[in-house]
């Protein structure tokens, strides 16, 4: 009664299964209550009409915008990187020269290959008290000659000359 005076309504008593229709022609807000009992109130809010462009047309603006960020599918890239970190095993030559072998720093998977370009025989030879896995033993190397090993266990694996045995030398061994 109190509110906008403009486009009042009054269903009048309501029994069960009864109702009532009333046509919102102006925009606002229209407090309301039931007059049997007072203290059921509540509000109809109708909108403008005019203007149904405006309000949602922000709207749709809105949205394409979020929707660029979706094509943002360059997940497929890291399909890249796995390739690239897909690296084949590699042979590493490692050459013994001057009575001296070398440090290495491989992946699971490499082979190395000891090639003896020194004047004097060598070998490489795991040392015995690392770790037991892994091991391997080239036989005596002359010059030339070449021993190949792969390592399949990541680890630091200690290693050294049996001819010489003060040439020792590591070979570490990441995991994929
Ligand atoms: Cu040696």
């Amino acid at each position: 009664m109190s509110p906008t005076a403009s486009g009042e309504w009054d269903s009048g008593i309501f029994n069960r299964g009864q109702s009532f229709s009333f046509t919102f022609d102006e925009a606002g807000t229209f407090a309301y209550l039931c007059t049997v009992h007072p203290f059921m109130i509540a509000t109809v809010t109708v909108a403008e009409q005019g203007s149904p462009a405006d309000t949602p047309t922000p709207m749709p603006t809105a949205t394409p915008a979020p929707a660029a960020p979706i094509p943002v599918p360059p997940t497929p890239a890291p399909i890249a990187p796995t390739a690239t970190s897909a690296p084949v095993a590699q042979t590493i030559v490692s050459p013994i020269v001057d009575f001296t072998l070398e440090n290495l720093n491989i992946s699971v998977g490499d082979t190395v290959r000891w090639q003896n370009a020194d004047g004097a025989p060598h070998t490489a030879t795991v040392d015995e008290s690392p770790v037991a896995s892994g091991e391997w033993e080239s036989g005596i190397l002359n010059t030339n000659q070449s021993f190949e090993f792969t390592f399949d266990k990541p680890g630091k694996f200690a290693y050294f000359c049996t001819v010489h045995p003060f040439m020792t030398a590591t070979v570490t061994v990441q995991a994929q």
